[in-house]
C-alpha cells in the first residue's frame, strides 16, 4: 500500500514566476519523521518515499517484496500515516509570498504548517500548491513544522464507496483484484493489486506545443508546411502589463537555429500564450527507433516586461515530428490496393506509415521512489535491444514521471500514454469530474513536448471489456452507463488534450473499434463506432487471451484487426530470480507461497479464496507445459507476432503488435519478457528475434493440415533475396531440400523438422546504404512435447579475448538453445533461445548491466536444449 509518493516536495518562497530573485527550498532528503501514535511507531524518514520504503529501512517491517509479506503488511495499508518535518529554514519573512508546491502525494493528505491546517488532497496525480504567506509571516523560524497526514486509502475508497446514493454498477463489471472499490480513488489502480502484482497501496507546468502548420488532433497534417511552436505558461497573481513572449530554438550543440518574439501573445487569468511558426528546412525530424535519428532541440520561452527585464523563462527539450494514431475510414485508394473497407487503425510518423513492434510497460516497481533513472535506462536499452519501438504505458499505474520520457525521447521509443483507468467504470459526481480534469491538465500540460509522446488513450478496456460486460450483466442498463462513460471519457478528457494540444491523438478507449466520427465544428468533436460494424470490413485494435491450452498456435483463433495491443499468456520467472524474494523451502511450483504469489487470475473475478485462485494461474501454465514443451510462452507469442506481422500484406493492413508485458513489477508468474532485476527470459529474446525488420515464419493451419511459409518486411523499400529450406530429422540428417511436404510422404513427421532462412537486400528507413538482412526459423509438425528429440552434442566454450561465448551443435538438431547465467550479475546475450543445426557453431557475445561477482559469472554459465541437459562452461 502506497502512502506517499512526492517525486518532490517543495516549500517555495516568492514563487511568482515573475520575480527572479525568487527562492526555492526543496524539502527533499533526511530530516522527516513518520509516525503513527495508535501503533506507537515513529521512526525517521526521506522524501521522497513511501510509508513501507522508511518502515522496511527503519526494520519496523521485512522486505516487502519478500516471501509472502504482500498479505502480511496490509496492516500498514490499513492504517493513517503522518510525516512531519524538522523546523524549515531558509524562508525569509520579508518575501510577499510564500507557497507549498507538492508534485505528488499520494493520495488523501491532510496538510500542517506552523500548526495550521493548509489544505487537505486527494489525487495522487495532481500537482498541488498553496499560498502560505500569511501562516509563514507570524510564525517563528522553530515552528515552521510541515506535517503531512496520509490516510488509508482502501479505507477512504470503501467509506466513500458506501456513502448514500454513491454510483454503483451491474454485478462482475468492476474488476476486482485484492482490495476493493479502487475506481472511486484517484490513485494508482494497481496499487490495489493486478493479477501480475501485489498489492501494497502504498501511501503548473508549460506547456509546449510543436505541430505542423493546419495540424488538428488525430488527423494526418500536410507535411510541405511549416512548424508551429505553441507555448503556454502558467503564472500565479498578476501579470505585467505588456508582457511579451520570446523563444529561442537551438540544437544540441548549443547552436541558435531560429530567435525571435511570438506572436498572438494570449494572456487569460493564470496562464500566458503565444506562438511562433519555424521554418521546415530549419530542423531535423525526431523518429523512433529503427526508423531514423532522434534529433533534439532547445526551446526556451522567455516572458520579458514592457521594460524589457525578463520575468521569467522556462526551457524544454523538444522534437519535430508528427504523430497520429489514424482511425480515418478506409479510402478509395486503398480499397483498390485490397484493403478491406472499414477504418484505419495505424500510427503514422512524419507523414509515414509504419508498423509499431513492442510491448505493455506497467509500474516497474510497487513502490515508485525505488525507480532510478539508472533502472529506467537499463529497461529501455532493453526495449531497443529487443527491436520494439513502441511501448504502451498501460492505464492503472501512474503517470510516467517526466525522466523517462526524457529516455523514451533519447532512444526513440515512442510511449502510447494512457490516463489512468482500467477495467473498471468510473463515477461521474461532478467533484470527481472536477479531480480528473485536474489531474488531466496538469499530466497532458507536463508531458507533451516529449517527441516520444505518442497517443493519449482514455484507460485500458472500456469499449471491448467494460460495456460488453454491463451488457451482459443488465442490457436494460446499457444506455445509462454508456452516457456516464461518454461523460468521463468523451466529454471530460478529450477536451483536455484537444484544448491543450493540437499534436496528439486521443482514443477513450484502448482497445476499440475507433471513431465512427470526428468534426471538429462539433461541439462534441468525436463520436464513437462502439458495436456499428458490418461484415467483412475491419475496424480497430484487438485485445486477445486464451488461455485454454488445446488452442494455442492455432492461427484461426488469433483475431483479425488493424493492430493488436494486448495479447499473452503467463509463465514463470526464473530460479534467479525467485531466490531473490522467496526462501530456499518455497522454491517449487507449487509450494503455497509460489502459488500465492500467483495472482492470476485475480480473487475478486471469481469469488473464490486466494489459494484457490492461485491454483488456476498455476494450472494453466502447467497444462500448456504438459501439451507443448517448457517454453511454450515464448513460443505462442512468436506464432501470434508472426501471424499480426503477415497481416500487414493482408487486406486487414495490420501495422501494430503490442505483447503484454515487457516487465515484471516484483518476482511471480506474470506475462513479462524481463524480470523485477533486468534479466531476460526466452521471451525477450524470442521476440527480439520476430521483431527484426524481415522474417520468415511458417504458418500451420491445424484444421487442413496445410502449411504455407511468408516473408514479411516493415522496411519502407521493397526487398529481395532468397529463400532455403531444408528438411532435417532430430538426428541432424538432411532429408530434402524443398519446401513441399508431399514428398516427405514416407517419412515420420514427428521426426522430421524443417529450417527456413531468407537473406534479402533492402535499406533501412532514412538510410540509402543497401544491407543484407537475414532472418531463420524452424517448424516441426507434432508438437516438441512429443517429437523425438536427440542429443544435439552441444558445446560451450568462452573466449577472454574476444568476449565470445562460442555454441555448437555436434550430433543433432539443438532446438531453444538457452544460455543461462547464475544469480550476482544482469546481462543480456545478443541472441539467446536459438536453433543450431548439427555442426553449426555461433558466436554470442553480451551487453553486462551489473555484476556483483567480478566477473565471476562467466564461469557459471551453462547450455541447454530442450533435449535437456544442462552443460557448464
Ligand atoms: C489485460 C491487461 C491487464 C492484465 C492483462 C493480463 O486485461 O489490460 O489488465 O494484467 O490483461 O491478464
Amino acid at each position: 500500500m502506497r502512502l506517499f509518493f512526492p517525486p518532490f516536495a517543495l516549500v517555495a518562497a516568492g514563487l511568482l514566476p515573475f520575480i527572479p530573485e525568487r527562492n526555492v527550498v526543496s524539502l527533499v532528503g533526511d530530516g522527516w519523521t513518520v509516525s503513527n501514535n495508535a501503533l506507537n511507531v515513529s521512526v525517521p524518514a526521506s522524501l521522497p518515499s513511501q510509508v513501507h520504503l522508511d518502515l522496511f529501512a527503519n526494520q519496523v517491517i521485512g522486505d516487502p517484496y519478500y516471501g509472502l509479506n504482500d498479505f502480511n503488511l496490509r496492516w500498514v495499508a490499513w492504517s493513517n500515516w503522518t510525516y512531519t518535518s524538522l523546523p524549515i529554514a531558509g524562508l525569509s519573512s520579508n518575501v510577499s509570498s510564500t507557497w507549498l508546491l507538492f508534485n505528488g502525494l499520494d493520495t488523501f493528505t491532510s496538510i500542517s504548517f506552523c500548526g495550521h491546517h493548509v489544505a487537505s488532497t486527494n489525487n495522487q496525480f495532481r500537482q498541488y500548491w498553496f499560498d502560505v504567506s500569511t501562516i509563514t509571516t507570524s510564525c517563528d523560524e522553530t515552528e515552521r513544522i510541515l506535517s503531512i497526514n496520509f490516510g488509508s486509502a482502501p479505507n477512504i475508497a470503501n467509506a466513500i464507496a458506501s456513502e448514500p446514493g454513491q454510483e454503483t454498477w451491474p454485478s462482475g463489471v468492476q474488476q476486482v483484484f485484492e482490495f476493493p472499490n479502487r475506481c472511486f480513488i484517484r490513485k494508482e489502480q494497481s496499487d490495489f493489486g493486478w493479477d501480475w502484482g501485489p498489492a501494497f497501496a502504498p501511501a503548473g507546468p508549460c506547456i509546449v506545443d510543436i505541430y505542423r502548420q493546419g495540424q488538428l488532433n488525430n488527423l494526418p497534417p500536410a507535411q510541405d508546411v511549416p512548424w508551429v511552436g505553441n507555448a503556454s505558461l502558467d503564472y500565479f497573481g498578476q501579470l505585467p502589463a505588456g508582457s511579451i513572449l520570446q523563444y529561442t530554438l537551438k540544437d544540441m550543440q548549443n547552436i541558435t537555429v531560429a530567435s525571435g518574439a511570438m506572436s498572438r501573445v494570449n494572456q487569460t487569468n493564470a496562464t500566458v500564450t503565444g506562438q511562433t511558426t519555424i521554418a521546415a528546412r530549419l530542423v531535423d525530424l525526431w523518429w523512433p527507433n529503427q526508423l531514423g535519428n532522434q534529433t533534439l532541440y532547445y526551446i526556451t520561452i522567455d516572458l520579458v516586461s514592457a521594460s524589457n527585464t525578463s520575468l521569467t523563462c522556462v526551457t524544454k527539450r523538444i522534437g519535430f515530428r508528427t504523430i497520429v494514431l489514424n482511425e480515418s475510414p478506409i479510402a478509395q485508394d486503398q480499397l483498390a490496393q485490397g484493403i478491406a473497407p472499414g477504418n484505419n487503425c495505424h500510427f503514422e510518423i512524419n507523414g509515414h506509415e509504419f508498423y509499431a513492434k513492442g510491448s505493455n510497460f506497467i509500474p516497474p516497481d510497487a513502490f515508485w521512489p525505488r525507480v532510478a533513472v539508472e533502472r529506467m535506462n537499463q529497461l529501455f536499452d532493453s526495449v531497443v535491444d529487443g527491436n520494439q519501438n513502441m511501448l504502451r504505458v498501460w492505464a492503472s499505474g501512474a503517470y510516467s514521471p517526466d525522466f523517462i520520457y526524457d529516455l523514451a525521447d533519447e532512444k526513440g521509443i515512442l510511449l502510447w500514454s494512457e490516463f489512468e483507468f482500467g477495467d473498471a467504470l468510473y463515477p461521474i459526481d461532478p467533484a470527481f469530474l472536477d479531480n480528473v480534469r485536474e489531474e488531466a491538465e496538469y499530466n497532458v500540460r507536463r508531458v507533451n513536448h516529449h517527441p516520444s509522446l505518442a497517443l493519449w488513450a482514455g484507460g485500458n478496456e472500456l469499449e471491448n471489456l467494460e460495456l460488453i460486460l454491463v451488457n451482459q450483466s443488465a442490457p436494460d442498463q446499457l444506455p445509462r452507463y454508456m452516457a456516464e462513460y461518454e461523460t468521463l471519457f468523451l466529454n471530460t478528457l478529450l477536451p483536455v488534450v484537444f484544448g491543450n494540444s493540437k499534436s496528439i491523438s486521443y482514443a477513450p478507449s484502448s482497445t476499440s473499434n475507433g471513431w465512427l466520427s470526428l468534426n471538429f465544428s462539433n461541439a462534441k468533436p468525436m463520436v464513437e463506432r462502439y458495436y456499428n460494424l458490418t461484415p467483412g470490413s475491419v475496424y480497430g485494435e484487438t485485445d486477445f487471451y486464451n488461455y485454454e491450452p488445446s488452442v494455442l498456435y492455432n492461427d484461426s483463433a488469433y483475431p483479425i484487426g488493424r493492430f493488436s495491443n494486448e495479447f499473452g499468456y503467463h509463465s514463470m520467472p526464473s530460479l534467479q530470480s525467485w531466490q531473490s524474494q522467496i526462501s530456499a523451502k518455497d522454491l517449487s511450483f507449487n509450494s503455497t507461497t509460489v502459488m500465492l504469489r500467483d495472482h492470476h487470475p485475480p480473487a475478486g473475478l471469481l469469488n473464490t479464496s486466494n489459494t484457490a485462485n492461485a491454483s488456476i494461474g498455476q494450472a494453466q501454465m502447467t497444462e500448456a507445459v504438459q501439451l507443448w514443451y517448457p517454453i511454450f510462452q515464448a513460443d505462442l507469442y512468436v506464432s501470434e507476432i508472426e501471424f499480426y506481422r503477415r497481416g500487414s500484406g493482408l487486406p486487414n493492413r495490420q501495422l501494430g503488435s503490442l505483447y503484454w508485458q515487457l516487465e515484471d513489477i516484483w518476482v511471480a508468474p506474470a506475462w513479462a519478457g524481463i524480470e523485477y532485476d533486468g534479466r531476460w527470459e526466452v521471451l525477450h529474446y524470442a521476440a527480439k528475434d520476430i521483431y527484426e525488420h524481415v522474417i520468415i515464419a511458417p504458418y500451420y493451419n491445424v484444421t487442413t493440415g496445410n502449411l504455407s511459409v511468408w516473408v514479411t518486411s516493415d522496411l519502407w523499400q521493397p526487398a529481395t533475396g532468397t529463400v532455403t529450406f531444408a528438411w532435417y530429422d532430430w538426428s541432424g540428417k538432411h532429408l530434402i531440400n524443398t519446401f513441399i511436404t508431399t514428398i516427405l510422404q514416407g517419412y515420420n513427421l514427428t521426426n522430421a523438422v524443417l529450417y527456413m532462412a531468407v537473406e534479402a537486400v533492402s535499406s533501412l528507413p532514412n538510410d540509402n546504404a543497401f544491407r543484407t538482412f537475414r532472418h531463420e526459423n524452424f517448424f516441426h509438425p507434432t508438437a516438441l512435447q512429443v517429437a523425438q528429440l536427440v542429443n544435439p552434442g552441444l558445446n560451450l566454450t568462452y573466449s577472454p579475448t574476444t568476449q565470445n561465448f562460442t555454441v555448437s551443435a555436434t550430433s543433432g538438431v539443438a532446438a531453444w538453445v538457452w544460455l543461462d547465467y547464475p544469480a550476482g550479475a544482469v546481462l543480456n546475450f545478443d541472441s539467446n533461445a536459438f536453433w543450431l543445426l548439427p555442426n553449426e557453431t555461433r558466436q554470442v557475445s553480451y551487453t553486462l548491466k551489473s555484476d556483483t561477482t567480478n566477473g565471476g559469472w562467466i564461469n557459471g554459465v551453462t547450455v541447454q536444449s530442450l533435449w535437456n541437459q544442462t552443460l557448464p562452461l
